[in-house]
């Protein structure tokens, strides 16, 4: 099969935004007593702001109403907007821009499949939004990763089948949403973590999409 598009996840493939939200959610779970450590953030990994406020309340035994969940969301994406205001070119991770640059030069379809809402404005601030021919984000899809939606939706506005296309993603979630899509899936990060992924590599530096295209040929 021959490589027609390439989606990206956003948070820890193309910028490390998974430390804002641990400081905006650590603030949170301060207020509500809740100990929270960054290892129980790598659980929020790749999920929705809401499965991962259900997840921190577990993890505190503390059920909420449905009116203070909201609350609590809103003010925890207000102090991650704060966090993520002053992120610019700078902070995409090492090796992304490159690949995105070669891969649009090659004439390979580039999109994003974020959980998060707020990863258009990301985009934007990264100076990234114009290589990107679809979004596909929080705002868009109803289920969270480890559904396939958000990669399906990405392909399908793309026009092409999961097959033709590769998934980059660092969460294990992101993994298995891809592969439940029967997409090629690119792990980032721990080979033991991301097992299930097609390949693993520690992150996007001089990754060559000649090296990508012939993983596709012997899929
Ligand atoms: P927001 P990704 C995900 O982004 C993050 O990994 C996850 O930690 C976060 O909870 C989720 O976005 C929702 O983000 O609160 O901004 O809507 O990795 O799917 O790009
Ligand atoms: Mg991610």
């Amino acid at each position: 099969m021959s490589l027609k598009a390439c989606l990206f996840d956003m948070d820890g493939v193309i910028v490390d935004s998974t430390r804002h939200h641990f400081a905006a959610w650590k603030q949170l779970a301060e207020e509500l007593s809740i100990p929270f450590e960054e290892r129980d953030n790598h659980a929020l990994k790749g999920l929705s702001r809401v499965d991962s406020l259900e997840h921190l309340l577990a993890l505190g035994n503390m059920p909420l109403d449905e009116k203070t969940k909201l609350k609590l969301m809103r003010k925890k994406n207000q102090l991650y907007l704060e966090l993520i205001d002053n992120m610019r070119a700078i902070d995409v991770l090492p090796g992304a821009s490159e690949l995105i640059r070669a891969l649009n030069k090659a004439g390979v379809k580039i999109g994003l499949g974020s959980s998060s809402k707020n990863a258009q404005l990301l985009l934007e601030n990264l100076g990234l939004s114009n290589h990107f021919e679809v979004v596909v984000d929080g705002n868009h899809i109803t289920l969270s990763k480890p559904d396939p939606e958000v990669f399906l939706k990405g392909a399908q506005a793309l026009g092409v089948l999961p097959a033709e296309c590769m998934v980059f993603e660092d969460a294990a979630s992101g993994v298995k949403a891809a592969k439940a899509g029967g997409f090629f899936a690119v792990g980032l990060g721990d080979p033991v973590e991301l097992e299930g992924a097609d390949k693993v590599l520690p992150g996007l530096q001089d990754v060559q999409v000649a090296t990508l295209q012939g993983w596709m040929e012997g899929a």
